[in-house]
């Protein structure tokens, strides 16, 4: 399987595990000068969980990630900048300095929710997402992350219930990395492997080795294939390990000595850049490159960071109540006729079709369009959306959960 990714998709998924690194480190050293005002947490272990997820979707999906999904940020068009001037709670962040960490999203362009804190929030929210555009004809699939620790809230059994009987187009990475907090997985939740929680709601799933980069690519791309052509929800289970405490405050004394070797010797970026170097796809001098590239470009995002204002003081006093209109953007954005979605016609169906759940066409007999501002549809064709063909599927790596091609429901 690993063969049957092109070059430049193996390269690319290098270069992202690298920069998310690169990212983090800067923002390590960023915290130890005391320029980081909220909290910082850290994914160094898990960045092929981040990267090689977000690399399975399209530029149309949408994701929502988790506090240590930086990578999925990265790989979906974030620029760094965005990620060092929101941690340093800058006037020119996302936020305008409004928050410190990473609770920041992109609705119009890149098509990323904002982290919400409460844990397990967002399967309910993405699921929503999901709806929405299969509502709307668009074809999109929605993706978020849990974590271990996560999967034992009770809004990630209601959400993952609803996404099942919804048999919305939603993919869900369940981040394994055996610790919430100070609390081994095994003290929390008495499963051997938490993708067992999929059984629960009738959905497929997956269970991965988080740390292969290759292997995390392969069922992301099944599962969102899956999800897009409508088999319903997919849950990936990502086995993996936290090497840092659960944020830069914790020293994580707690961790077995013993275990931390084992995962260090798994590090993601260094087992792929391994197949790499063994393959020929990579030699000293393009990796060289690529270093010098990740810290020229970083060089320049965090001296634009450390260069931009903080908030006038003033702007403190705005967007603490919501005045409508000048407050935000966020309004409903009917894409068929308001009379047609609700009663008596509301019973229109759907854009396009899910076995069992409905079909139909809209009013105008075209799909509703999608908002990049580069896929302009008036006679309702899309530009086409490039995304990276992994070929057949056959990774030994991927763990034989192979579930049913169809979901129940
Ligand atoms: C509903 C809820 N309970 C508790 C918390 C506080 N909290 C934030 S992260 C965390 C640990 C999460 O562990 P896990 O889900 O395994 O994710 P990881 O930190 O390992 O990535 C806790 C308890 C929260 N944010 N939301
Ligand atoms: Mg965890």
């Amino acid at each position: 399987m690993k063969r049957e990714l092109t070059r430049a998709q193996h390269l690319d998924l290098y270069y992202y595990m690298r920069l998310n690194r690169a990212v983090e480190d800067t923002m390590t050293n960023l915290f130890r000068q005391n320029k980081i005002v909220g909290g910082l947490y850290s994914s160094l272990g898990q960045e092929a969980v981040s990267v090689a997820a977000a690399y399975a979707l399209e530029k149309k999906d949408w994701l929502a990630p988790m506090i240590r999904n930086i990578g999925a940020l990265l790989v979906k068009g974030v620029p760094p900048r965005d990620i060092f001037t929101q941690h340093m709670a800058k006037y020119t962040s996302p936020t305008r300095g409004k928050d410190g960490t990473s609770h920041f999203g992109d609705l119009d362009n890149l098509h990323i929710v904002s982290p919400i804190s409460m844990l397990g929030d967002l399967i309910p929210v993405m699921t929503g997402v999901a709806m929405a555009g299969r509502y709307l004809g668009q074809k999109i699939v929605a993706m978020t992350w849990i974590g271990d620790g996560g999967s034992s809230t009770g809004v990630f059994h209601e959400g993952l219930n609803f996404a099942a009987v919804q048999k919305a187009p939603f993919v869900l990475i369940l981040e394994n990395n055996l610790w919430a907090y100070s609390t081994p997985v095994r003290k929390q939740v008495p499963l051997e492997n938490l993708a067992d929680r999929a059984k629960a709601y009738g959905i497929a799933s997956y269970i991965v080795d988080g740390n292969d980069v290759v292997a995390m690519y392969t069922a992301a791309k099944e599962a969102v294939d899956r999800a897009r052509a409508g088999d319903g929800p997919v849950l990936i289970e990502a086995k993996t390990f936290r090497r840092r405490g659960h944020a830069q405050h914790d020293a994580a004394g707690y961790v077995p000595v013993a275990q931390k070797e084992y995962w260090e010797k798994r590090d993601p970026i260094a087992l792929h850049e391994r197949y790499l170097f063994d393959e020929k796809l990579l030699d000293h001098k393009s990796k060289k490159e690529i270093t010098d590239k990740i810290a020229t470009l970083l060089d320049a995002e965090r001296e634009y960071a450390e260069d931009s204002p903080s908030p006038p003081p003033e702007f403190a006093e705005t967007g603490v109540y919501c005045t409508g209109d000048a407050c935000h953007k966020i309004a409903a954005r009917w894409e068929r006729p308001l009379a047609e979605v609700t009663p008596p016609k509301s019973r229109v169906e759907a854009v396009w079709k899910v076995e069992g759940f409905g079909s139909g066409k809209s009013s105008t007999g075209i799909n509703a369009p999608i908002h990049f501002g580069d896929t302009p549809s008036s006679n309702g064709t899309r530009s086409p959306v490039k995304t990276p063909s992994p070929g057949k599927k056959k990774n030994a790596s991927v763990a034989a959960r192979k579930p049913k091609r169809k979901a129940r429901r």
